[in-house]
Parts: C-alpha cells; sequence; structure tokens
C-alpha cells in the first residue's frame, strides 16, 4: 500500500477519496466500526446531534455532493449525518477499500525500508509508505473507575457507546452521571420516556438554546447555491462558522448594549454568545464576568426551583474556557417532578451499588439504569491507544507522557511519514470540525504530491520546529483563561493525564494561512529525504 489511513469519520473519508480518487495511490482504511461515521457510528445516544449548523457541517470540496445533500434540520441528528457519510462512500466508491471490524493496533516505522508496517487485532499485516491516523478527537469513551461498577445489577449505557437498536426507558428509572455536552442533548428525551431521572452533576455548565428547527426553504436555497461563498468564509473564519467576534469588547460597552446583544443572541441559539460575541471573555475575567451574569440570570429563571437552580448556575469556571454546550430544553427538564439533580461535587459518588450509588456522605439512590456521559480520553487518548513505533523504535506513547509534541498538530518529530488529521495541537475540537479535518487533509495531499514530485522518500518534523510549536501552543493558552478550567481541553477530566492544553488557539483562518505559508517556504520545519 502506499498508504494506510485509520479510520472511517469524515477525515478518513475523504482522505482515501484524497489520495485514491484524486491522487492515484493505493490506500487502504481500517474501521474499527461496522460502517463508516466515525463520531456518529458510536454516539446514538437520544438526542445526539451536531451543535454546528448543518449546512457547514459536511465537505465543501466538492460542488456536486454539496449540491447534491439536503439537511432536515438547522443542526443534523445523528442519524442522518451518518446518512450522508454513508451517501459519501457510496458516492466516491469508498467502501470496497474499507476493511470494517478491525482496529489497528500497531503501525511500526522500518528506517531501512522508510515504510511502515501496520497491524490489526486480527493479526493482518500490511506495509505502507505513509500511515494516517483519521482516529478522531472524541472517539475513547471514558469510563471512570467508580467502585462496584461491574456489579451494577442492571443495564449499564455510556452516551459514546451507545446501542445500535437504542433504549427504552419506559416505566424504568434511570441514574445518569456526567453533565457535560452529551448529556444536555440526552437529558430531556431520557426525561420524556423514563419513570424516572436522576442526574448526579459534578461541575455545573454554561448551556445556552440550541434554537433547532426546520430552516426556512428559501435560506436553504440561497446557502445551496452559495457554495463558492461560504466555502472561502469559513476557511477563512475563526471557528469555521459564519460567526464573527464583536469588535469591542464585553467590557467596552454599556451594560444596555451588551444586555441587547446578548439578548438578541440568546433568541438566535447556537454558538453566537460563545464564538460570535466578545473576544475579551476568553482573555478578561472582567469580561468574563459580564456575559455569565447574563448567564447566570438566564439558568434562573428557566429553572423555578431555586435550590436546583443554583447548582445548575456554574461557580468554578469563566464561560467558554469548557465546550458550551447547546440545549434543547435542559434546564426546564429539572421543573419536572420526576426528575432530580444531585451534586456529586462537594458529596462524590463513592460506589456504584447493585441497585444504584452511594455518595461520600452515605446516601444511597436507587435507580434500574445506569446512563455513564462521562466524557471522552480526547484527542491523546486515541492515538495512544496504538502502539505507534518511529525511528529506533521509539513509541509515540512514550514520548507524550508529559503531553503531545507535535509541528502544527500534524506530524511528531521521529515517525516519519505518520500524519495525524487534527491532531492534538491543531485547532481541531475548537472548530467547527469538518472545515478543519478538510484542510489537514488537503494539506497532508499536497505534502505527500510534493514528496512524489521531488522522488523523497520521508518527511517529518525536526526537533526545533516542534519544540517551538509546543511553546509556542502553551504561550498562547496561557494568555487565556481556558487553563484555568478543569477541562477536557486540559486533559483535566481523565486521573493522572499531563495537564496540558491539548488544542491550538490559533484558529481555523490564521493556522491555515500559516500552513500555507510553510509550504510556501518550502516545507519550513520539516526535514525531507
Ligand atoms: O463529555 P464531557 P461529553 N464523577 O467530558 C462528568 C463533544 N460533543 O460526552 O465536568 C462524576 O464534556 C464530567 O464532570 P466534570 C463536545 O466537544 C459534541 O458530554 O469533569 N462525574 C462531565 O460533567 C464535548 O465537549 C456534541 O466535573 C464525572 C461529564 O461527566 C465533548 O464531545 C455532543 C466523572 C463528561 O462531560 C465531550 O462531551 C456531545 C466522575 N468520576 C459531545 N467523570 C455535539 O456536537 C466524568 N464526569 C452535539
Amino acid at each position: 500500500m502506499d498508504a494506510v489511513i485509520i479510520g472511517a469519520g469524515f477525515s478518513g473519508l475523504y482522505m482515501l477519496h484524497k489520495l485514491r480518487n484524486e491522487m492515484g495511490l493505493r490506500a487502504r482504511v481500517f474501521e474499527t466500526g461496522e460502517g463508516v461515521g466515525g463520531t456518529w457510528y458510536w454516539n446514538r445516544y437520544p438526542g445526539a446531534r451536531s451543535d454546528s449548523d448543518s449546512y457547514v457541517y459536511g465537505f465543501t470540496f466538492d460542488r456536486d455532493l454539496w449540491e447534491s445533500w439536503d439537511w432536515s434540520e438547522r443542526y443534523p441528528e445523528s442519524h442522518e449525518i451518518r446518512a450522508y457519510l454513508e451517501h459519501v462512500a457510496e458516492r466516491f466508491d469508498l467502501y470496497r477499500d474499507i476493511t470494517f471490524g478491525t482496529r489497528v493496533v500497531s503501525a511500526t516505522f522500518d528506517e531501512d525500508a522508510g515504510s511502515w508496517t501496520v497491524t490489526t487485532d486480527h493479526g493482518e499485516t500490511v506495509t505502507a509508505t505513509y500511515v494516517i491516523s483519521a482516529v478522531g478527537a472524541l472517539s475513547v469513551a471514558n469510563t471512570p473507575s467508580f467502585p462496584g461498577l461491574e456489579d451494577f445489577a442492571g443495564p449499564t449505557f455510556h452516551t459514546g457507546h451507545w446501542p445500535h437498536d437504542g433504549v427504552d426507558f419506559a416505566g424504568t428509572s434511570v441514574g445518569m452521571i456526567g453533565s457535560g455536552a452529551s448529556a444536555v442533548q440526552a437529558v430531556p428525551l431520557i426525561a420524556a420516556q423514563a419513570r424516572e431521572l436522576t442526574v448526579f452533576q459534578r461541575t455545573a455548565n454554561y448551556v445556552v438554546p440550541a434554537n433547532n428547527g426546520p430552516v426556512d426553504p428559501e435560506v436553504r436555497e440561497a446557502r445551496r447555491q452559495d457554495w463558492a461563498g461560504i466555502r472561502a468564509r469559513i476557511q477563512r473564519s475563526n471557528f469555521g462558522f459564519e460567526l464573527y467576534m464583536q469588535e469591542k469588547g464585553a467590557a467596552d460597552v454599556s451594560d444596555e448594549e451588551r444586555e441587547a446583544l446578548l439578548e438578541d443572541f440568546w433568541e438566535r441559539g447556537g454558538f453566537h454568545i460563545w464564538l460570535g460575541a466578545y473576544a475579551d471573555i476568553f482573555f478578561s475575567t472582567e469580561a468574563n464576568d459580564l456575559v455569565r451574569r447574563f448567564l447566570d440570570r438566564k439558568i434562573r429563571e428557566k429553572v423555578h426551583d431555586p435550590e436546583t437552580a443554583e447548582l445548575l448556575v456554574p461557580k468554578d469556571h469563566p464561560f467558554g474556557a469548557k465546550r458550551n454546550p447547546l440545549d434543547s430544553g435542559y434546564f426546564e427538564t429539572f421543573n419536572e417532578p420526576h426528575v432530580h439533580l444531585v451534586d456529586v461535587r462537594t458529596n462524590p459518588i463513592a460506589a456504584i451499588t447493585p441497585g444504584g450509588l452511594r455518595l461520600s456522605d452515605g446516601a444511597e439512590y436507587a435507580f434500574d439504569a445506569l446512563v455513564l456521559a462521562t466524557g471522552f480520553d480526547a484527542m491523546t487518548g486515541p492515538i495512544d491507544r496504538i502502539d505507534l513505533r518511529g525511528r529506533d523504535g521509539r513509541s509515540l506513547r512514550e514520548k507524550w507522557a508529559e503531553g503531545p509534541r507535535t509541528y502544527l498538530g500534524l506530524m511528531s518529530h521521529g515517525f516519519p511519514n505518520l500524519f495525524l488529521i487534527t491532531g492534538p495541537q491543531s485547532p481541531s475540537v475548537l472548530s467547527n470540525m469538518p472545515v478543519s479535518i478538510e484542510q489537514h487533509v488537503d494539506y497532508i495531499g499536497r505534502i505527500i504530491a510534493d514528496l512524489r514530485a521531488r522522488g523523497a522518500a520521508v518527511i517529518e518534523p525536526t526537533k526545533e520546529a516542534e519544540d517551538a510549536w509546543c511553546a509556542y501552543n502553551q504561550e498562547i493558552a496561557n494568555a487565556t483563561l481556558f487553563p484555568t478550567a478543569a477541562t477536557w481541553y486540559m486533559g483535566a477530566n481523565i486521573p493522572g493525564k499531563p495537564r496540558v492544553f491539548l488544542p491550538n488557539l490559533d484558529f481555523v483562518g490564521p493556522y491555515r494561512a500559516k500552513c500555507d505559508q510553510i509550504a510556501a517556504n518550502g516545507w519550513e520545519g520539516f526535514a525531507i529525504d
């Protein structure tokens, strides 16, 4: 093979199309699931949908593809995104080069041959010049090691591994641990079915309305026809959306002006308040507090019971430093008599019992089914799971023991011809993912085409370029409020994981421009042989 691609989500599918259909290379994809979709293959919990507006949550590389697909709502549901990716796989004849139900367990670089030997959990071995990780950023589910978890008598479900046939909670009482984006989506739907729902919350979240619904047919048609314009705008944007920060900061405007803007954005729904309002909320606690005041009030207005409302108002992190979930009735669900909220910050979960769980103060809660909405070992987790060995047999996992080390979030020194699509230290998770994925896939395609044109065998970043990129990433992160919050961006959700800010904060447009400049400078920071 010229290339082995690991994963058949957005990244792996487009990478296969790029290498095989556009560049004529022999490429093969290995995918653990039994179908395409990646994130959307696994995440089938009730309410699972993208928080990105559907019209930008897809590929833009092909105008006919863009025009061929119609999304049914403002935000696409999990099954619709899966159907879209199946459509892509069929349209570009990708299935024949994807091996499903197969996990890549290791890849080892052979210095003499200048190629990688890839091994799967079925014992198959494939040799390839390039290995491309398309494993996603949030694909290793985090199941905390609660004592007694395996003794729970009822069924346990993780949102990131939801049964494909769905779960019928009618007549049952459900305990749910977690209150992140997955829980925020699932809570209203599980509550609508279950006899009783108890949510165990460690950290309250700032949640803003999604305002989902059908999109005006005229708007849809205008977007269909504006393929080139939308593509150009989202590629240059900060976050891969048509959202633009205000020129003035939250602290620069009067209370009335700020209230009016936030109210307008609250009504519009989506990421406006997070990614389209005031940039100073990411740098200044004072500015951030002004927006928090507005959001705190909204929570207290929605939730009738003052004690529950107080628990739902975040106290320990700035708005936006944690991923901002979008809500379709989340707060209102806690007004229903059969839905309960339990604080496990001040009184942590001590153990799961056969009939429910016990808190540290001895309080017992009983339920029939347990839902773990406990997130993922983000960004590095999926890469660390594969035994990747570069020059001198060196392990990437060991190299990254103190945190990921990459150049551009794309490659790591000592691991020639190994590419990471939207890896740690790239903008990825701080953007609308398909836009960042397309940029990385296009860039990898350019690199490989250039290597082949020069007759070069290998490329890898220099140690100096990588060191500088790592230092720069931490420096810009430390200039913001992001590191002040205990989030999966910081690796803080996984016990023992190093606390390092994982994504890159250059943002989509400037990062793209930087990559293009590096290419124009003859692949500055890379060693080519
Ligand atoms: O996971 P999370 P998620 N005891 O890590 C709690 C993307 N996404 O699956 O905050 C008690 O956010 C944990 O508590 P804390 C999106 O990027 C996108 O919800 O660590 N609680 C937290 O409340 C998102 O950010 C979409 O204190 C424990 C929860 O479990 C990312 O995926 C939809 C615990 C985990 O929240 C992850 O979201 C869904 C413990 N031991 C997700 N361990 C869309 O685009 C963990 N928790 C729609």
